[in-house]
């Protein structure tokens, strides 16, 4: 993409309604706009983070054997009386008539509505394990929406459903969910550890959150230390196989790590030596749920058995708050300048700054590592516009690419190019063969996983 061609409108100031930095960089760097309390418009930039988001986390669920599907976002009432939460739910719920007097409602999450096509179409147990999962939108009527895209009412979430024969099933598909989270959020450059939680509206007996460490986090978490510590890394995963996830799930989960809805304090200094007992902020990313029979019972969700008789389907939720990942990302990742992208979610791969617009030898340089760049499958930005170099190196530095080319007529009589690494501000000088290949080197870890693979 040429910069001159671009909808990238930065602000300059400081806006006076974010509170937290990463509401305030979303803003100046030209992602997002509200358009009403807590509902936001998402601009090319932040759209194109948003879109990565979705495709690391659509990637990690086919590979943990999970179909994808839609669901509406406006759903009929009487679906959510059968399962006794149309009253339960109280006042996040956003409640509308259509012109025929019927009531429905703008969905704040799916179980119902999943449930009822299950029932509709499965009959038994010979066509489980079954687990479907959808992104899409969701309205919650929040009533302090605030910090931008963190606490929004209408938000973006990825919103998956397990259906499974037995208990001991269901838990293999909390496991698996479990360990397919940890490495999404990891691919996307964050840290983000499961919390025993409270289940809430959403209900059931197990649950855990997925918390991302920061200072302006709205939940208040008790952890002991060393939990932070344990990574999954490039383990390899067999999503069938039961006892390696329960252990995964095991080693993440022993250590104490709880919201303060759950936490005991007894407990807490009990099992955690003083020096490693944390009382922290975090951001809630995620959460996971197995709640049985719940919603199948009531609803007459069931299969036949092996032995021929009608059971309820055991089933649990499993929900990654996808567009609160983008302010959770820049609240883990950002300098004074602006905002760091992980390079497994930055919105471009590397940005290309010409020092020295309208030069024919600098022109050239650029226009060949950007055809070099794209041809290598890679992403460029290159800032094209008659502008100052500061302001060039400014606007990059706000809008967070991990890698930058600096190519000026200084360097390209020696036959040289900058490379810059965003997060340490570390130069090289390279020839631009040489800075190309980097690149792609660079984001060799990062290439879309093929399903299946
Ligand atoms: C799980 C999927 C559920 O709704 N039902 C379907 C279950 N879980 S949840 O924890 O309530 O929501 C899942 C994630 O969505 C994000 N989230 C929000 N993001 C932005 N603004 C909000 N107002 C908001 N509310 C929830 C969180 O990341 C949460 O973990």
């Amino acid at each position: 993409m040429r910069l001159s061609r671009y909808f990238l409108p930065v602000l300059k100031e400081n806006p006076a309604e974010a509170q937290i930095v990463s509401h305030r960089l979303m803003l100046r760097a030209g992602m997002i706009k509200q358009s009403a309390a807590g509902i936001y418009s998402w601009l090319p930039l932040g759209f194109k983070v948003l879109r990565r988001i979705e495709n690391i986390i659509h990637e990690e669920q086919l590979r943990a054997g999970h179909l994808p599907m839609l669901m509406p976002t406006l759903q009929s009432a009487d679906l959510w009386r059968e399962s006794g939460r149309y009253d339960a739910y109280g006042e996040e719920m956003l409640r509308i008539t259509d012109r025929h007097g019927r009531d429905m409602l703008y969905t704040p999450t799916a179980e119902e509505l999943i449930t009822d096509i299950f029932r509709t179409h499965v009959s038994s147990y010979r066509d489980l394990p079954l687990t479907l999962y959808q992104i899409q939108w969701k309205f919650r009527d929040e009533i302090r929406p605030r910090f931008g895209v963190m606490r929004g009412r209408e938000f973006l979430m990825k919103d998956g459903y397990n259906f499974d024969l037995t208990r001991e099933d269901a838990l293999h598909a909390y496991n698996r969910h479990l360990v397919s989270y940890l490495r999404t959020y990891e691919r996307m450059g964050l840290q983000a550890i499961p919390m025993r939680a409270d289940s809430g509206p959403i209900g059931g007996e197990d649950t855990h959150e997925f918390l991302v460490l920061a200072e302006t986090g709205e939940s208040e978490v008790f952890y002991d230390s060393a939990v932070t510590e344990i990574r999954l890394g490039a383990r390899d995963i067999d999503y069938d196989d039961h006892d390696q996830c329960r252990a995964i799930m095991e080693e993440f989960t022993a250590l104490y790590a709880r919201t303060d809805e759950t936490h005991d304090e007894a407990a807490f200094t009990a099992q955690v030596p003083e020096a490693r007992r944390r009382r922290a902020r975090g951001i809630e990313v995620g959460q996971i749920f197995y709640f049985g029979t719940k919603y199948s019972e009531p609803m007459g969700a069931t299969v036949q058995g092996p032995d021929g008789a009608q059971v309820p389907v055991h089933m649990g939720s499993h929900g990654i708050g996808v567009s609160r990942l983008v302010g959770a990302i820049i609240e883990a990742s950002h300098d004074e300048s602006g905002i760091i992208w992980p390079e497994g979610v930055t919105p471009f791969h590397c940005g290309i700054v010409n020092l020295r617009q309208g030069d024919a030898q600098a022109d050239a340089a650029c226009e060949g590592l950007y055809s070099a760049l794209g041809a290598a499958g890679l992403e460029p930005l290159y800032d094209d516009r008659e502008e100052r170099a500061g302001a060039k190196f400014a606007t990059m530095d706000l809008i967070g690419l991990p890698w930058r080319i600096t190519v000026g007529p200084r360097g390209l009589k020696k036959g040289v190019v900058e490379l810059t690494c965003r997060s340490t501000g570390e130069s090289e000088e390279l020839s631009p063969e040489a800075a190309v290949a980097r690149v792609q080197e660079i984001y060799e870890p990062h290439r879309p996983v093929r399903p299946g693979a």
